[in-house]
This record gives C-alpha cells, structure tokens and sequence, in this order.
C-alpha cells in the first residue's frame, strides 16, 4: 500500500478540488479537470471550490473577477455539480484557507517553492515583479485542501507539482509537531484521456484560459460557429494524420487534436486514430468540431440560463461557504492548538 493510500485509510475519504476565475473556462479545464469531477460525486463527500484568492495573485478588475466566479460557478453546476449533496463555494467564503496558509508559509521552504515550474512560467523573465503571492500559491492550495483534510484531489497534469509540494507539507507539519498523520498525505488523481491540453495554436503549450490569444482556446461560453472556426485555424503539419501512436513523434498539434477527439468522442487515443488515422486534417477537423459542439452547446446552454439568476448563484454559493467552514472549524481549532496558540 502507498503511504497516501494507507494515510487515506485512517481520514475519511474526501474529494477536493478547485479553479480559477481567471477568465471563460476552457476545454483543457473541462477534460482535464471539471469532467472527471462529476462521477467522483458518487463514491466520495466532495468539496468543489471556486479559488478567488488564487486568482487575486495576478491584478484582477474587480467586476470582472465577481462576474467569472459567478460564470465558474454556473459552469460547474451546468456541467453536472450537485451543489446540494455536495459542497460548492468560492474561496473567500472561508477564512480558514487563509490562515492554514500563512501556517504552511512557515512550514514549506523557500528551495521547495523555488523548484515550482509554474511560476516560473506566470512570473516568466520578470520574476522580481511578480507578486509573493504567486510564489507562495502552492502553500494557499496546500490550505485549501488539508482545511477539510482532503484525501483526494483530481486535477489536471499541470497540477502534480503543486499536489507533491502539499504532501510534502502535509508530512513536515505532521513531523515537525510529532502529530502523526495529523493532516492526510493526499493523493492527486490525474484521470481521463485529456490530462494536459494544450493550445490550438502551438502544441507545445497549455491551453489555458489567460492566454492572450482566443483563438488558442476553446471556451465554455464559445458558440457553435465560434468552436468550428478555431479548430478550422487550429495549427497543424502538411502530413496525414499518423495512424498509431508513435506517429505522433514531433507533431505535437496532431497529438493535441486527436487526444482531445478521443475524450469528447470517450474512447482511448489508440481507438480513435483506428477511426480516423491516415486521413486528412480538413475531414477530421470538421469530425472534431461536431464532437466539440455536440458535447459543449448543451453545457454552455445550461450555464447561460443558470447566469439569468446571478441571487440564486450567489444563495448556492454562500450556503456552501457555511457547509465548508463548518468543516473546517474544528481542523482550524485542532491547527492552532497544534502550533500553540493562545484562544
Ligand atoms: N490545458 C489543460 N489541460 C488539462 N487540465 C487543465 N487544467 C487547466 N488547464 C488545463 C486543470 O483545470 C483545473 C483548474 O485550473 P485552474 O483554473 O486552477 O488554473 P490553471 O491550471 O492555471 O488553469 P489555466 O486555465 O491555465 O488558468 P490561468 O490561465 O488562470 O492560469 C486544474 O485541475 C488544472 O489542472
């Protein structure tokens, strides 16, 4: 057994996992993280969180960043979130991720975050203009998580650094208060076919909702005609597509293309390219495009009336607040005891 899977044992078992109003939701969001989160709903508690104080680590304009937790909320109820099973709030609801922060500031180390890769590339060639809070988000994620001793996360690739930073945390705080197996050592889980898309305009890079070029993107929000046209522009090579998979050697958009193909159509990349390898892009682009919006439009259908009712998102999103800090009150209670706090 796994050190997280026998930690896992000994907490009950609870999903959580969250995202970024940093903007319209993409495709690489969806297949790699919001899908899988859905089925999770059945076999754990699970707590979906719409990170806010993440995204304040980059200037946000205030309406915009109040309007994209309402959108990201209403994205994940659309996309099949049972907020009244299961717990869905945004961040900032809860004080408590907060302080378990500014605890873990001073449990993790400044080599540990120095490796990040992610900031390195958000923070890109000017690193001393960036904010401490950038450097210090995989500490706040780490909060978000051990607050309600989460035991699983599924997120997408991009995220496993971050994960392998919070069980290091998990397990220096454990050690350093001799508190054995006081905080679980979590585990990531990285599901689906999708795990890392990457941009309809260079293969090489994470899709990712901040990218200044739209057309990089699909978004939740993207209507049908919109979805058709960026995958007719997506990049591609002069060759057919390959038709197994070390074909895929050096042509990243290939790869891209029919790995995303392959989630929405629910089928392995092997499987898919038995359907549609040796064929041209043109062809296969139109097949792709009419899976992206067969899947997509009654998403973004749901998410548009949902948006019709900004009180009622905000109700839900409160009424989770509630639920996730009576969670985590009493883990907060137990933290400060811990570290020898007077109260
Ligand atoms: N391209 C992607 N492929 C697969 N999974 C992805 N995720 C993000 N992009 C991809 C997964 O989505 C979840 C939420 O991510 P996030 O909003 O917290 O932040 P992020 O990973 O930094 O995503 P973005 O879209 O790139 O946001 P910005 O542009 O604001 O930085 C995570 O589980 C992530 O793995």
């Amino acid at each position: 057994m796994t050190d997280a899977a026998s930690s896992a044992t000994k907490h009950p078992q609870r999903v959580f996992s969250g995202i970024q109003p940093t903007g319209n939701l993409t495709l690489g969001n969806y297949l790699g993280a919001i899908r899988n989160w859905v089925p999770l709903q059945e076999k754990f508690d699970c707590i979906y969180c719409v990170v806010d104080l993440h995204a304040l680590t980059v200037w946000q304009e205030p309406a915009t960043l109040r309007d994209a937790t309402r959108q990201v909320a209403a994205a994940l109820i659309a996309c099949g979130i049972d907020a009244d099973k299961h717990i869905l709030f945004n961040q900032s609801q809860n004080p408590d991720h907060a302080e378990l922060a500014w605890y873990f500031n001073c449990v993790a180390r400044m080599g540990w975050l120095n490796r990040m890769t992610q900031f390195k590339e958000k923070a890109g060639k000017n690193k001393e203009n960036a904010s401490t809070g950038l450097f210090v988000y995989p500490n706040l994620m780490a909060a978000d998580i051990l607050a309600y001793r989460g035991t699983h996360v599924p997120v997408g690739e991009d995220q496993k650094q971050h994960l392998e930073l919070a069980r290091d945390i998990a397990i220096k705080f454990n050690n350093d208060w001799g508190v054995e197996d006081f905080f679980p050592v979590l585990e990531p889980l990285i599901l689906g076919e999708a795990t890392r898309v990457m941009s309809l305009r260079d293969g090489t890079k994470k899709m990712s909702k901040s990218d200044p070029s739209d057309m990089a993107r699909i978004n939740l929000t993207d209507d049908a005609d919109t979805i058709a046209k960026k995958i007719r522009k997506a990049k591609t090579d002069p060759e057919n597509l390959p038709t197994d998979k070390d074909g895929f050697k050096d042509r990243p958009e290939a790869q891209n293309l029919v790995t995303i193909y392959a989630a929405l159509t629910n089928q392995t990349v092997e499987t898919a390219l038995r359907e549609v390898g040796g064929g041209q892009f043109g062809a296969f682009k139109q097949q792709l495009a009419d899976a992206a919006v067969a899947h997509l439009e009654p998403i973004t259908t749901e998410m548009n009336r949902l948006l019709e009712d900004v009180a009622e998102i905000d109700r839900i999103l409160a009424k989770g607040g509630e639920r996730a800090r009576a969670l985590s009150a009493p883990i907060l209670a137990e933290v400060r005891e811990t570290v020898g706090l007077v109260r």
